[in-house]
């Protein structure tokens, strides 16, 4: 049976992670669609062509290539994932799955192995939504669930828009993504399948994500002449807010997860009261009751604590992606290729949103994931062994293979 090359996967994977790269040790930076991001995207262009793919592109700067099976009419098997990152990323989050498909385009190619549908491999863009929300706004778009208008318009800390982005890169196109199937190879992000020894973990299947951006508006003040009861202390309403977010994950139980991630008090000056603060929340559950009547706890908590300070305040959802469980199809097709292949492997969620979770509503979707080592991500810890790397990615070949139809071994070069 044909196998992946390890060596050119780990290469590529080096090339790209050295795209964005901060100080030594602090990882690296590609937010969606900067100038980093755009030299990410062209280095996989670049490899898609030398690969011999066709080269596709639609109005939101997804990135595919498709290579043409026998049959040409068929919709392609796709696998993908993305190449932006957050800030002071590790090197195998997204670019993991992206890689390891085309090591599969590579290592077919090598063989002269014809499938019977055609294969692609994708990036899509924005997954992380760090720089532009909503987060997934690549595989949301082309899932029909995301309309152009409110892609475009999403708007940066510096009031640049994805479409001026997406025009200053060059990136946009007016082709529509289409699949088959898709799969997606990635890193755990969490400390399951390292801690239980296991090769690789099987994706049942993904939580809901929440997020907004909110701000809590005071009164700037003399902070050595206002007495305690004059305040109208924004940054304190704030900080009591991330406090009950955390009391409110713990009460909600059911692994619940809230985090307030960005926090800005204004006009940030040492002995300034704060007149106003902004914060972002980021509210996450598996179960999709639990999901539901935990988005309007937060809703209310947060209107609440503005109500005790005596605050205004703005609130501001920009990402309300539901829970998902992938088909047991597509669960069972990735349990089989493992146990074929002599891994060790387990079921289990994903605490991390994907472009699976958006893919997911277009076609037949599921998940392979190998350990993080430590549980470590977003974060430039964050690292894989390589043995496990070319294990995740020899599943995904198989599965892919299987997907879309083996027709026959060529001699191979
Ligand atoms: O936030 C997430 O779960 C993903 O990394 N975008
Ligand atoms: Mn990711
Ligand atoms: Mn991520």
């Amino acid at each position: 049976m044909i196998a992946i090359n390890s060596e050119r996967l780990k290469r590529s994977l080096e090339e790209m992670g050295e795209i964005g790269l901060n100080d030594p040790g602090a990882g690296r930076t590609r937010l969606t669609l900067s100038q980093e991001d755009r030299e990410g995207r062209n280095l996989f262009v670049r490899w898609l062509e030398e690969a011999g793919l066709q080269v596709c592109l639609d109005p939101v700067g997804n990135i595919w290539g498709i290579r043409q099976g026998r049959d040409m009419k068929a919709k392609p098997v796709m696998a993908g994932s993305h190449l932006d990152t957050v800030k002071n990323a590790g090197m195998f989050d997204g670019a993991l799955g992206v890689l390891a498909a085309l090591e599969v385009i590579r290592t077919l190619n090598d063989h002269g192995i014809r499938t019977e549908k055609p294969l692609a491999v994708a990036a899509f863009t924005n997954e992380e939504g760090a720089r532009f929300q909503p987060d997934m706004m690549g595989s949301m778009f082309a899932a029909g669930l995301l309309d152009l208008e409110r892609a475009l318009g999403s708007m940066d800390d510096d009031h640049v828009t994805v479409g001026m982005a997406l025009e200053e890169t060059g990136y946009s196109g007016n082709d529509r993504l289409e699949a088959s199937a898709y799969l997606e190879l990635h890193v755990e992000q969490g400390p399951v399948l390292h801690r239980e020894g296991m090769d690789i973990g099987i994706v049942q299947g993904i939580q809901g994500i929440a997020w907004w951006y909110g701000t809590y508006k005071g009164e700037a003040n003399h902070a050595g002449t206002t007495p305690l009861e004059y305040r109208k202390d924004s940054l304190l309403a704030a900080a009591e807010l991330c406090c009950e977010l955390r009391k409110l994950a713990e009460e909600l139980g059911n692994d619940t997860r809230s985090t307030v991630g960005r926090l800005h008090p204004l006009p940030d000056v040492v002995n300034v009261i704060p007149a106003e603060t902004w914060f972002t929340i980021d509210f996450r559950q598996y179960d999709k009751k639990l999901f539901e009547s935990g988005k309007e706890k937060v809703e209310s908590l947060v209107a609440k604590i503005a109500e005790k300070h005596g605050l205004d305040f703005q609130l501001e959802q920009r990402v309300d992606a539901l829970p998902i469980r992938f088909p047991l199809s597509m669960v069972h097709l990735v349990e089989r290729v493992a146990r074929k292949s002599g891994c060790s492997y387990m079921n289990l969620p994903s605490g991390a949103g994907h472009d699976a979770q958006f893919m997911h509503r277009l076609c037949p979707t599921a998940m392979i994931f190998v350990p993080s080592i430590g549980g470590r991500s977003h974060c430039p810890e964050e690292s894989t062994d390589w043995k496990d790397v070319d294990r995740g990615a020899d599943v995904l070949l198989k599965s892919m293979l299987e997907l879309a139809g083996l027709v026959y071994e060529g001699t191979g070069v």
